[in-house]
């Protein structure tokens, strides 16, 4: 398939003004009827049109008013080409598709006998011909016509202007969105839904409609996302003075769904998951989830849709952007100091565990990409996260103010327009006045910098000399990299832990040094920074708040580890000074099993282990005072408590050994358990949360703690434990604290695990989202080996059709089960090149997303890689392999 490059960029030759649109809906055969008034574009020399199509059957095609012969226009390779059109041109196209054979679940589909459809990012060209392309914006109104029983409520963008009765049982309802948008923004639904739906009254006195809707039987699961919705609406008003610019504004829940969620100008479409919540089926991070995902998809409204992409080549002008703002909604919906700690940490660990590995990788493509085959690929985590690392640089350069008013001028420049990353950063820099073209790398280089960081102390001059210096490795079509613009925010801690006034030579007279906290702009490859008037000799703080998406390197001894993560004012190194602490006794523990592995007997491995072990004392210690330090907050102590997962230590590995690192990460979590076992058991008591379930922060941190708690006690695997987990799996009354409880009897050697598993299925059998987590939870389990998953895809709920049952089971398995997957004797990629090869035919992107499982293949050790290029080259020889898939397998075997 040939690859589209970004320099190839050229403007439409046509612009429309408006679509109209007529469907009868009906799930064997769709008929669309679609006009749309065109105009040539004064930005272009070409005369020809051209629409994308896939998929579709043509019926009817009109040219201002007269029927086009097949020797009037070229329809091939998903193109419709008319050359030499007239300046002002009406096309009159009708089509035909299929909705019920659809499983792509892009364009127009089915599910549960309802109507959806997911336009992004090419998906309308699956329901008309079209210049499906985010720089071409038009108004449309769509009549939606359907049996009135089987589909009694019909939804598309804007506003409802018509609805009546047809003959036949039919009914029809017409929609008109007053502004112009992009097609990959078009969303209709037809079926039989209800709604929760509130009126909302916005700051300027303005009321609003909104309204969730879902399948019948789950409205007692809408309130969460409506409360999100509302929480959304007013936040973006306070932080952004952003107004909801509709009379109504709809979110609808489906069960079948490629992603999240979708932001269709008023009528957002999501993915169950991310709407339905009560306290019996969802956990504390599913509402969490819920929140964000409510926010992002209600926040696009600005950022995407109002002002959207050029081009898809700029998609983390939107994504990046939008991802920012939902982090910082969320961290102030959490409010506290510690609360915005926690989430960043959460970030941050997506971030370290997902992206970094990507940009480490066969895929690795900058922020904005320079070329792709088959750009639903490149809905990343790059795109996504490191594009909201980079959109928070402004705002740690500029602060909240510089960034509001950044973020002004480019509503006040771009409103109405679809424009380039290049023009957000524009706005940045003109509204505070700053040169920052070096800024720039962060968009066009791909890969993660490494940052060193050395300090010298001179007691006699009393100054502090930190150095700084960057590099960056090559990624695939990148070899040479330029020094990036790095923002380092800096704290220096004296010896009883407070923060020092910080002051920098070049400070000038009126700098007051009374900031404790500085950012440094390191832009070369190495640079001095001279902090003078420094009392004592300090313990630095490093990339505070994580300032800058880079690998930090520096020197530490395990006192000073231990001395910031008892002190340091900067929450998130608190946690970063614990995690580096953690780290450094893993990769010893891996090392020694890999050494007694080596000797090849028992007694070797426990005596190494020992020998490791003590390493892990100061650990140890360090913890255990963050456990018992209720002055911290339950959720701030669980992060500290978390140990750095598998995913993330393989990553800090030369040569990756699962099964060394499994058994490391599980001996450790044993030690510490047994040596923390009265502590743990007390903070577990103190951290109960009596009375009706609340999502807040507060309960949700303790029950966060309580459990993490739990898992300690059960990895030393005693009855006392066995029969902690099973009271609370018995008495739980939320979803939280039940699931946790079962993880931990499922990782246990307990008596009573099977029939806990038994009895959740029984229970839930009706909540398809509670049984994706039956499946996952046993897909990740430590005992799971390939023949469990292969019975578990025998399950009568199972099916490949349903993304988030296939994540469930497969993804869970492949990408959260390391040790297992990652088998000696191949069968885990056996099983993976099984799945790819199946869901290739029945939903490209989800097989390509698997796919991507075995991105890291080259970091493993040559027996585990040759039977890795195997499966890899078995589906590539798979027959009538999708694009997506197709790239994603030749990039790694490249
Ligand atoms: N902007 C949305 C992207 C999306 C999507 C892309 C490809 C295929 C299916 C999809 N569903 C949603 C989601 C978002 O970032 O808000
Ligand atoms: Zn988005």
């Amino acid at each position: 398939p040939p690859t589209i490059h970004r320099k190839d960029y050229t403007v439409p030759a046509f612009l429309v003004d408006t679509v109209d649109m007529g469907f009868d809906l009906d799930p064997a055969a769709t008929r669309i009827a679609t006009r749309i008034a065109m105009r040539r574009n004064p930005a272009s020399a070409s005369k020809e049109i051209v629409l994308f199509g896939e998929e579709l059957e043509l019926v009817q095609l009109r040219l201002n008013g007269k029927q086009l012969k097949a020797s009037q226009y070229h329809l091939e390779g998903g193109k419709l080409r008319i050359p030499s059109a007239p300046a002002k041109v009406v096309l009159e196209i009708e089509t035909l598709t299929r909705p019920e054979k659809n499983t792509s679940l892009m364009g127009l589909y089915v599910s549960n006998g309802n109507f959806f459809t997911q336009c992004e990012a090419e998906g309308f060209r699956k329901i008309t011909y079209f210049p499906d392309r985010p720089d071409v914006m038009a108004k449309y109104t769509v009549m939606l016509r359907a049996d009135k029983k089987k589909y009694p409520v019909l939804l598309s963008n804007g506003n409802l202007i018509e609805e009546g009765s047809l003959p036949d049982g039919r009914h029809y309802a017409k929609w008109e969105d007053p502004f112009k948008k992009p097609s990959y923004l078009f969303a209709l639904v037809a079926g039989n839904l209800v709604c929760q739906e509130e009126k909302y009254k916005l700051k300027s006195g303005r009321e609003v409609l909104l309204q969730v809707w879902v399948e019948e039987g789950n409205l007692d699961k809408t309130q969460h996302a409506m409360d999100s919705l509302i929480n959304s609406i007013r936040w973006d008003e306070e932080r952004f003075g952003l107004e909801l610019d509709l009379d109504r504004f709809m979110i609808v829940a489906v069960g079948d769904f490629n992603m999240g969620a979708m932001e269709n100008k008023g009528l957002n479409i999501f993915n169950t998951k991310y709407v339905l919540a009560n306290p019996r089926i969802a956990t504390d991070v599913d509402y969490a989830n819920i929140e964000a995902v409510v926010g992002h998809e209600y926040f696009h409204n600005w950022t995407g849709n109002r002002v959207t992409c050029r081009d898809w080549f700029q998609l983390s002008l939107k994504e990046g952007l939008t991802v920012f703002r939902d982090q910082e909604f969320s961290a102030d919906m959490v409010g506290t100091d510690s609360g915005r700690a926690v989430k960043r940490i959460d970030d941050v660990r997506v971030l370290r565990q997902a992206q970094f590995p990507e940009d480490a990788g066969p895929m690795a493509h900058s922020v904005r990409p320079d070329s792709y085959v088959e750009i639903n690929n490149f809905y990343t985590v790059t795109i996504y996260e490191k594009g909201a690392e980079v959109v928070r640089m402004y705002q740690t350069l500029f602060g909240r103010d510089g960034f509001r008013k950044g973020m002004d001028l480019y509503f006040e420049r771009h409103d109405g327009q679809a424009v380039e990353c290049d023009d957000f950063r524009a706005a940045m820099v003109d509204a505070n006045s700053r040169d920052l073209s070096q800024f720039e790398r962060w968009y066009s280089q791909a890969g993660t910098p490494r940052l060193q960081a050395q300090g010298k102390y001179d007691a006699a001059k009393k100054t502090y000399e930190l150095t700084l210096s960057q590099s960056c490795a090559p990624t695939p079509g990148q070899n040479k990299k330029l020094p990036f613009h790095i923002p380092v925010a800096v704290g220096l801690l004296d010896s009883s832990g407070k923060d020092m006034a910080l002051r920098l030579s070049t400070d000038g007279k009126g700098k007051a040094g009374s900031e404790t906290t500085r950012v440094l702009e390191l832009t070369k490859a190495q640079q001095v920074f001279r902090f003078v008037d420094v009392a004592e000799q300090p313990v630095p703080s490093i990339l505070r708040n994580f300032s800058a998406p880079v690998v930090l390197d520096v020197e530490y001894s395990d006192a000073e580890l231990a001395f910031l993560l008892a002190h340091d004012s900067d929450a998130f190194n608190r946690w970063e000074a614990g995690q580096r602490l953690a780290t450094r006794s893993l990769l010893a523990l891996t090392a020694a099993v890999q050494e007694a592995a080596q000797a090849g007997h028992v007694v070797a491995l426990e005596e190494v282990m020992n020998h490791a072990a003590s390493n892990s004392a100061a650990l140890g210690q360090a913890l255990g005072l963050i456990l018992n330090d209720s002055t911290l907050d339950a959720a701030f102590r669980e992060q500290a408590l978390t140990l750095p997962s598998e995913a993330l230590l393989a990553e800090q590995t030369e040569v990756i050994d699962p099964q060394a690192i499994h058994s490391a990460r599980q001996y450790l979590r044993g030690k510490l358990g047994a040596a923390l076992k009265d502590d743990l058991l007390a903070a577990y008591q103190a951290s109960q949360t009596p009375g009706d379930y609340s999502p807040d922060a507060d309960a949700a941190g303790k029950r966060a703690l309580k459990n993490v708690a739990l898992s300690y006690l059960i990895q030393a695997d005693d009855a006392p434990a066995h029969a902690l987990a099973q009271q609370q799996y018995d008495s739980a009354n939320n979803m939280t604290d039940r699931l946790a409880a079962l993880v931990a009897l499922t990782n246990s050697s307990a008596p009573g695990k099977a029939a806990a598993l038994e009895k959740f299925y029984q229970d839930f059998e009706q909540e398809a989202l509670v049984i994706d987590k039956w499946f996952a939870l046993q897909a990740m389990a430590y005992t799971a080996d390939v023949a469990t998953i292969r019975a578990l895809a025998e399950h009568p709920a199972f099916t490949l059709k349903n993304p988030n049952r296939a994540r469930s089971l497969i993804f869970s398995f492949c990408s959260g089960n390391p040790a297992s997957f990652h088998a000696a004797d191949g069968s885990g990629y056996e099983f993976w090149a099984d799945q790819v090869i199946a869901l290739n035919s029945v939903n490209p992107q989800v097989a390509s997303r698997l796919a991507r499982s075995m991105d890291r293949w080259r970091k493993y050790a040559p027996a585990l890689q040759e039977k890795m290029r195997s499966a890899l080259q078995r589906v590539a020889a798979a027959p009538n392999l999708s694009k997506d898939v197709l790239e994603v397998i030749g990039k790694a075997l490249a």
